[in-house]
């Protein structure tokens, strides 16, 4: 993370680089004239040398504060101006050793802020917003694919995109537009066409998909929900309308991010806290990236259900409690069937979720885009470029080469 640092010489900075209370080890930068003085001050490696004279890069275990009972820490020093600090992830710890270094001059600045800058200064925002999105993405899956982008993956491709668009200007600018030329306009188009398809992936990486559970009362949303998740999130109870407002958990599924709301049973009767519970759950269902409509396989099929599932028909069907039941007994739609509560079928589930969310294969080191902003600027080169080549290029030239701030991404 050594390039997530800016080269603004005014005072030390401190910088937290892992997002409060998320990790259980945070990260700190120190980043300026007098870094390794600084952290120098505090930090008591177990063995010697100094911190100060040890080689760029090699990792040092030490204590912070105190020589025996100060709090461990993992320090790195990239060079002179630039330390890395990895400590525990426990607000107080961090709180602590941000505040001696305040006290020793550094300055702390928040992570966001300490990020804008690189891109002018290094001149990619791409890489940039990649560094941002990093430290927002929650799995490891959306984590090394943000990797690649920070490493190039989507530059690379934009720039062999812009090529294929110079090779076909070239084509109009000598009067003829030879085969290869025009070749080169197309090629083009279908390489921006296939980044605006994984477009909605791209952006993900940094937000989960929203996945909403719903069904009768009593169907066993909460358990499945529960089981998906792997602990005790909602309150699963044999009375209907136990879960009365929207239950949310995040749940890693084939290393995908994905929200899990478990919503109020859906029925019409029902007492006034229910049914607010029950206008809850529709707005919610209505924002789902995809529904899943658990159904009860003890309970007999009827016009509730089948109005259910009319309302969602691009829903997943679940039929629950399937240890209760042998056979279907009544005709009803088909669906997975699976126990919530035994665990059979809980995989196919799983597989159904991903295929339907992630409905392409992703390879580690693929170009995306996960911005709207780095979307917006594809789109309308994507428009321009059949008519005016010229202008797509600048389009795309305005994306990898201007700063973008964190809030319009
Ligand atoms: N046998 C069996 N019982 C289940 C299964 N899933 C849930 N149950 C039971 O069914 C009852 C209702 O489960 P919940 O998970 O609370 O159902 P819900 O759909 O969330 O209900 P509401 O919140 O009231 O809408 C509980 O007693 C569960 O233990 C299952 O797969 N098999
Ligand atoms: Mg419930």
């Amino acid at each position: 993370m050594g390039a997530l640092t800016t080269s603004s010489r005014g005072p030390t900075r401190v910088v937290r680089l892992t997002p409060a209370g998320r990790a259980a080890v945070t990260s700190l930068l120190v980043d300026g004239p007098v870094a390794i003085e600084l952290v120098d001050q505090h930090f008591h490696p177990a063995r010697p040398p100094a911190l100060c004279d040890t080689r760029p890069r090699q990792i040092r275990y030490g204590r912070w504060g105190e020589p025996q009972r100060g709090e461990e820490v993992v320090v790195a020093a990239l060079d002179h101006e630039r330390v890395e600090i990895h400590c525990h992830g426990g607000a107080a710890a961090v709180a602590a050793i941000v505040r001696e270094l305040e006290t020793s001059g550094a300055e702390e600045v928040p992570w966001n802020e300490a990020l804008a800058p690189l891109a002018t200064t290094t001149g990619d925002p791409i890489r940039s917003a990649a560094g941002e999105a990093l430290a927002r993405t929650t799995t490891r899956r959306t984590a090394e694919l943000l990797l690649a982008q920070y490493h190039g993956a989507l530059r690379a491709e934009l720039e062999q995109v812009l090529q294929l668009m110079a090779d076909e200007d070239g084509g109009n600018d000598d009067g003829a537009k030879d085969g290869s030329a025009h070749e080169g306009g197309e090629a083009a188009a279908t390489r921006l066409d296939t980044l605006l398809a994984d477009a909605p992936l791209g952006l993900h990486l940094t937000e989960a998909w929203r996945v909403v559970l719903a069904g009768p009362p009593n169907a066993g949303k909460s358990t499945l929900i529960n089981a998906l998740v792997g602990y005790d999130r909602s309150i699963a109870h044999a009375e209907p309308g136990t879960t009365r407002d929207v239950v949310r958990a995040a749940a890693a599924i084939d290393g995908w991010p994905i929200e899990l709301a478990d919503t109020a049973g859906l029925r019409t009767a029902g007492d006034s806290v229910e049914a607010e519970g029950v206008a809850r759950a529709e707005a919610l269902l209505r924002e789902a990236d995809l529904v899943v409509v658990v159904f009860d396989l003890a309970e007999p099929w009827g016009d509730e259900q089948a109005a259910l599932l009319r309302s969602w028909p691009e829903a997943i069907v679940v039929h629950n409690k399937s240890d209760l039941v042998d056979a279907l007994l009544d005709p009803r739609p088909a669906g997975l069937r699976l126990s919530a509560q035994t665990g059979e079928g809980l995989d196919a589930l799983r597989q159904q979720l991903v295929d339907r969310l992630v409905p392409t294969t992703v390879a580690a080191n693929q170009p995306l885009l996960f911005t709207r902003q780095q979307i917006r600027s594809v789109s309308a080169a994507r428009e321009s470029l059949p008519q005016d080549p010229a202008k797509a290029t600048r389009h795309l030239r305005v994306l990898m080469s201007t700063p973008q701030s964190p809030d319009r991404i």
